[in-house]
């Protein structure tokens, strides 16, 4: 199945999560690679296909704390997430 990356803003991966589980159901979604609106997301990549690759290239904020970064593909941001430690 196909993935996504988002880094968010500090504490921001629970609000992002919400977006994107109430954006599963639109029509448009897939079309949005389930990439939600909000300030709160720094950076994305769009959807990547089993067997591709994708690459996202971004400069390290320059605040020091904990990004999350998270798939929002449906069913996957719970579990498929991990945090960027800027110091
Ligand atoms: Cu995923």
């Amino acid at each position: 199945m196909p993935h996504n990356l988002l880094l968010t803003a500090p504490d921001a991966a629970e609000e992002v999560g919400a977006l994107a589980d109430a954006m599963a159901a639109e029509p448009s979604a897939m079309a949005r690679h389930y990439v939600p609106a909000s300030p709160r997301i720094l950076h994305a990549n769009p959807l990547v296909e089993p067997g591709q690759r994708a690459e996202l290239v971004f400069t390290a904020p320059p605040t020091p704390g904990r990004y999350p970064y998270l798939c929002t593909f449906p069913g996957h941001w719970r579990m498929m997430s991990g945090v960027l430690i800027v110091e």
